[in-house]
């Protein structure tokens, strides 16, 4: 459920990024990080190990633009994928308007795969997600790297909802972009029609999107915010029509030095607090 503040007009809609260990759900947020001028996007906040595997989650808060007249932001989180973090990832799925699914394209991975995502079906079931409706793509991550399972083999085993799914290699950022725009795409609608009390659009509420590869996000839904229009406006297009432009136009760094380490829980609650004062949220009535 997408957080609403009616007397700011603010909005934050939480995109999950679920996945088996190191499939590179935390990879993802790094890159994006690093492709977002920093205006458009908060602190990348990762509660990871020594050893850098997530144990909590990895928090990147973006700016999307606008719905209606409310300045959207995007939540992104990574579940850790260890088994052992089962609380973890039952938490930070808590309330999710849209997921990805980051599968690991290794053939010996693809049972590591098929369990986690088994294991997301149960968590939404206990957090009350339909898993069935909501907004899902898949990753199939890792593809530049040998022995990977084909893509048909990944779909059937894991996409019987015909999802949209994008191939990608995350460590140097193909694809990642890609899945980012397919989510919010799908997304955005669904959370326009919950808080407005609008019916969807056939499409959305079937949820049955061809699968291919993604698209640039390109909806009417979304309008840049005000005084955020310059780089973020598609050109050629309707003047109604615009798309959510994350990149920063030859912007080719490596990202290895982006992460913020919270070690304490204390930390992560004053990050909660800091970001939920600067977004001014609360909870929809
Ligand atoms: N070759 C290759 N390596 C990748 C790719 N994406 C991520 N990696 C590597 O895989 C490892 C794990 O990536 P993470 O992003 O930390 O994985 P994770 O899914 O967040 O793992 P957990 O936090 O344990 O759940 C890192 O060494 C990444 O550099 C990719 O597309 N190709
Ligand atoms: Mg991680």
């Amino acid at each position: 459920m997408a957080y609403v503040n009616y007397v700011t007009k603010n909005m934050a809609i939480k995109i999950v990024y679920y996945g088996p260990g190191l499939s590179g759900k935390t990879t993802n947020l790094r890159y994006i990080y690093f492709k977002l001028e920093p205006a458009y996007r908060g602190e990348l906040v990762c509660l990871e190990t020594a050893a850098e595997r997530t144990f909590f989650f990895d928090l990147l808060p973006i700016k999307a633009g606008l719905i209606k007249d409310f300045k959207v932001h995007f939540q992104l989180l990574t579940v850790p994928g260890q088994v052992f973090y089962e609380a973890s990832r039952k938490s930070v799925l808590k309330g999710a308007d849209g997921l990805v699914f980051v599968a690991d394209s290794q053939l010996p991975l693809l049972e590591a795969d098929m369990e986690s995502f088994d294991g997301l079906r149960k968590n939404c079931l206990e957090q009350g997600i339909d898993l069935n409706r909501v907004p899902l793509v898949f990753q199939y991550n890792k593809r530049d790297l040998p022995n990977l399972i084909p893509v048909e083999t990944l779909n059937r085993l894991l996409n019987s909802r015909h999802c949209p799914y994008v191939e990608a290699e995350a460590i140097n950022g193909r694809g990642v972009l890609e899945t980012l725009k397919e989510v919010a795409r799908l997304t955005v609608p669904v959370v326009k029609a919950s808080i407005f009390d609008e019916k969807l659009p056939a499409a959305e509420e079937s949820m049955e999107t061809a699968p291919g590869t993604a698209q640039m996000l390109s909806t009417s839904e979304l309008k840049p915010a005000a005084g955020e229009s310059g780089s973020k406006k598609k050109t050629g297009k309707k003047s109604e029509e615009a798309q959510i432009e994350f990149v920063k136009p030859g912007d080719e760094s490596p990202f290895p030095t982006t992460k913020i380490k919270v070690q304490s829980i204390e930390d992560i609650e004053q990050e909660i607090a800091r970001l939920s004062k600067e977004f001014g949220l609360t909870k929809k009535k």
